[in-house]
């Protein structure tokens, strides 16, 4: 694979020399110089539709991405992963998360032995327990069936269970309540189970490592307010499930080994949500509608491995994001789905991209001297224009955005649809072509104003479509950004797999908790802030009395 560093490769210095170039052409002229380019520069893969003609590029700008892409062996990197060759070089792991959703027929080998029939496996197992759940035959220890299924998990293990439930919950059934339990405060677990009845509550205790502190700690929360109420520790084999790839961990807490749920080391957190991580989405959906997301993904996986790079969304994508934030120095991405489904689809987004593709040293252990990911962040249309769109219209920043919409509406309601695709269309508009000082000018507005009025426009979008928001297309655009931030990575040559940011924070928590509960007044040796922090909290929690 090309190793020399990014910046000195020639389609990166082709591609600095093209930006002093084109970085002042106006998207005004480049839609005005060729009518064809609308045409031109959409693209069609696995349910979606791509309008990528309102990015700042011309054909030779692509020309160049396109380069670079093969400069830094990018088929070859795809190749790899889907093999299951270890890419997740600092953790020595393969990367495979396409695996589970690849079909019964294929073989897919780690370490010499086919994983597809455990994948498989699995889900079968998943899909009883599922229909268990949904049709009333799981009893809890009284006998009751459940009635609410409460999802107790963090960071992968949350995210993208909750982003599926919201995105589905058109597909889902109404006879069960869905609540998630991720945070440590306590007022998360406190406020999720105020109003349940623990003889019809099913606890999914998800966690790969069945040690993360937030999740232990909820779910020991969890095992205590349902042994109040149920008394019998034998209570816990009927109200607790795990999802885990630690099997001595999930027996040591009580969970019948039973009704553990297994994935595999090769499956990252923020790629887990279609593994057995998406317990509470299939319970929620059926097991139908979740081999349905299954086969979105899937297709888009299959997109991704043999469209021509120039058709190949995920790529396409990746490198125009790559364009901006390496040659514009745009340090964001706006994410606005324009479907409420997807309320939670931004914060999803921004874990899958920034744990995978905030990182500053190279896979072979050097200081980048360009930029990696861009900070995604977003809401869902309309609402966001009522709020952040001011920055990005006249704002001094230059924010790419991707606009998510579907054509036909899952709850057509007068003529609510035609509006909020209005909105769509007109953001992505106003953008790209902004008004000038002229045609402010021209609708008689006085002179002081016509600067305040004026919208200079080359603000760039993507705007991607889907016939409806079902479970296909959902996991069409899941992997639609799993596959994007995969072609950012292996350009950057960095490691999107691995997550060591988030380490020293965790280490840190372990020494200052004792510090805080120590009875007697410790001896602190951190710096003068913490220090002086620590014993501000001491005197409140003094005050409280635990
Ligand atoms: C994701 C990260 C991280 C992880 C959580 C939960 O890629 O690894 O967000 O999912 O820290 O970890 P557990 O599932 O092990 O509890």
């Amino acid at each position: 694979m090309n190793r020399s560093p990014l910046t000195q490769r020639p389609a990166w210095k082709a591609l600095a020399m093209h930006y002093q170039e084109v970085k002042n052409l106006h998207l005004r002229e480049l839609f005005a110089q060729d009518p064809q380019r609308s045409a031109r520069l959409t693209c069609e893969g696995a349910g979606l539709y791509l309008d990528y003609s309102k990015n700042r590029i011309t054909d030779q700008t692509l020309h160049l991405l396109l380069n670079l892409a093969n400069e830094a062996d990018l088929e070859q990197h795809i190749r790899a992963m889907f093999r299951g060759d270890k890419i997740n070089l600092t953790e020595d792991r393969a990367v495979l998360h396409t695996a589970l959703r690849a079909p019964r027929d294929r073989s897919i080998e780690v370490d010499g032995h086919d994983v597809v029939p455990d994948i498989h496996a699995v889900l079968d197992r998943l899909s009883v327990f599922s229909d268990q759940v949904r049709n009333g035959a799981w009893k809890g220890f009284t006998g009751k069936s459940i009635r609410t299924v409460v999802n107790i998990g963090i960071g992968g293990s949350d995210l993208g269970p909750v982003m599926a439930y919201e995105a589905l919950k058109a597909y889902a059934t109404r006879e069960l309540v869905f609540r998630f339990v991720s945070n440590v405060d306590g007022t998360d677990f406190a406020e999720a189970t105020r109003d349940l009845n623990p003889e019809e509550t099913l606890f999914i205790v998800s966690s790969k490592t069945f040690t993360t502190q937030e999740t232990m700690t909820n779910a020991g929360t969890a095992r205590a307010w349902c042994l109040e109420a149920l008394k019998e520790p034998a209570a816990i084999a009927r109200h607790f499930v795990a999802v885990s790839t630690n099997a001595a961990k999930v027996a040591e807490f009580g969970i019948d080994t039973d009704n553990r749920f297994g994935f595999w080391d090769w499956v990252g957190g923020r790629y887990s949500m279609d593994s057995a991580i998406g317990l509470a989405t299939m319970i929620a959906i059926g097991p139908a509608n979740f081999r349905r997301l299954l086969a979105g993904l899937y297709a888009m996986d299959e997109h991704f491995r043999e469209a021509p790079l120039n058709q190949n969304l995920p790529v396409l994508m990746g490198l125009i994001g790559l364009w901006y934030t390496g040659f514009f120095d745009a340090q964001t991405v706006a994410v606005l789905p324009y479907d409420q489904y997807l309320k939670r689809f931004p914060a999803y987004l921004q874990q899958l991209v920034m744990e995978s593709n905030g990182k500053s040293t190279t896979l072979d252990g050097a200081q980048v001297n360009y930029q990696t990911s861009a900070i995604y962040f977003g809401e869902p249309g309309s609402n966001g224009q009522h709020s952040f769109y001011q920055l990005i219209h006249q704002g001094t920043k230059l924010i790419p955005c991707d606009f998510i919409a579907f054509g036909k509406s899952l709850n057509p309601l007068g003529h609510h649809h035609d509006l909020l695709m209005s909105n769509v269309f007109a953001q992505a508009e106003a953008l790209a072509f902004g008004k000038t000082a002229a045609e402010v000018k021209a609708e008689g507005i006085a002179d002081g104003l016509v600067p305040h009025r004026t919208f200079e426009g080359n603000r760039p979008s993507n705007v991607i479509l889907a016939e409806q928001l079902t479970p296909e297309s959902l996991g069409s655009l899941i992997a639609l950004y799993e596959h994007l931030v995969f072609t950012q990575g292996a350009i950057w040559n960095i490691d999107s797999f691995d997550q060591w940011g988030v380490e020293l924070g965790k280490v840190l928590a372990q020494r200052i908790l004792p510090e805080l509960e120590s009875a007697t007044e410790p001896e602190l040796k951190h710096d003068a802030s913490t220090n002086a922090l620590i014993r501000k909290y001491r005197g409140w929690r003094q005050e409280q009395r635990f």
